[in-house]
């Protein structure tokens, strides 16, 4: 059984806000933008690189115009300057947007998971490109699936991703979804799929969970977070929209090298929780951490940009050794 109610929930102390948050807003974009948000980010060709999801609007808290995905660059991966034009978007007659972006550098390319909110269902999609201008779209999942991540590296010969479908008829008629994992030969064929991480697994979940960044290869295991989400009927109006009963929280796990679908320990706390101003407050849907980039960087700090609010873009770090400590428990007691 889940929980009705979640109750308060705090951010483990081993990770750090960053003091200039947000790192990316809407003022920052020089093309049409209102909400700027749920990035993935990598390092390519000696730069971070960022793809953030665009929603933009008639007016702040108006009517939604349309949604691209704009590119972001930088030296030290807190100081970002955004391209002049978005990078990629995804609408026509069948497709109506692409968002949520994540990225991984694989084989010296890059490749772009995002969701696609299609005339027929909610799709997940695989691109690679080489320079962020040309995607050459690789597959589109049937409906509904999205948050879908790959891993950085092969895994038994396999590219691996983790993902978030919907099972809704089988599951009550509400939202119940788990985190799964599918692997393909060539990123166009996806099967083997297993269960990894299932919302009666996170105490600090009643809704669902799902993927949130790729995951960091580490000597213990991937290193991988996931977005874990929490309904109360109490909670009314948190933000712009006319009620936003949900919380999106961030969790860590960690998963066996080879068989990654198993979890070799997680923290059944979560990883961070709205607290800052910027997650609470102002933003189109308040309380909502949802995290799509993770960097390890040399000295072992790992970077973990998340979106705030659906509004803005941040970032939180933590060393790479505490957060390796906090995945201790097993996902089944
Ligand atoms: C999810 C996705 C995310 C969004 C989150 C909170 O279902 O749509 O893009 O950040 O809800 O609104």
């Amino acid at each position: 059984m889940l929980p009705s109610v979640v109750g308060p929930l705090v951010s483990h102390p081993a990770m750090r806000r960053y003091p200039n948050n947000p790192v990316l807003s809407a003022k920052d974009v020089p093309y049409k933008a209102t909400l700027v948000y749920n990035a993935g980010v990598c390092k390519y060709q000696g730069k971070y690189a960022m793809v953030f999801r665009n929603d933009f609007y008639d007016k702040p808290e108006g009517k939604l115009e349309g949604t691209n995905l704009g590119l972001a660059f930088s030296d030290d991966g807190l100081r970002w300057t955004v391209t002049d034009k978005p990078c990629f978007s995804m609408s026509d007659e069948e497709n109506i947007r692409a968002y949520d972006p994540r990225l991984t550098v694989m084989d010296g390319r890059v490749v772009l998971c995002f969701a696609l909110d299609t005339r027929h269902g909610l799709r997940g999609g695989i691109a690679v490109t080489d320079d962020f201008e040309k995607f050459d779209v690789r597959s589109l999942s049937v409906p509904d699936n999205r948050n879908m991540v790959l891993f950085p590296e092969r895994i038994g010969g396999q590219y691996v991703r983790l993902e978030r479908p919907f099972p809704v008829y089988s599951r009550g008629g509400r939202d119940r979804f788990d985190a799964w994992l599918s692997h393909s030969p060539d990123l166009v064929y996806w099967g083997d799929s297993r269960l990894v991480l299932a919302v009666e697994d996170v105490p600090f979940a009643n809704d669902k969970v799902g993927p949130a960044a790729p995951p960091i290869k580490t000597a213990r295991g991937w290193l991988t977070s996931f977005h874990a989400v929490d309904r109360d009927p109490d909670r009314g109006k948190n933000g712009w929209e006319q009620s936003w009963k949900k919380r999106y929280t961030a969790g860590i796990m960690l998963l066996d090298l080879e068989k990654p679908w198993k979890i070799i320990g997680m923290c059944k706390t979560p990883l961070l929780a709205p607290e800052a101003d910027y997650e609470i407050a102002g933003g189109l849907r308040n309380n909502v951490i949802f995290p799509g980039g993770m960097i390890l960087e040399d000295s072992g700090e790992v970077k973990l940009y998340y979106g705030s609010a659906d509004t803005v873009e941040c970032l939180a770090t933590a060393h790479v050794d505490d957060l390796l400590a906090l995945c201790t428990e097993p996902r089944r007691a």
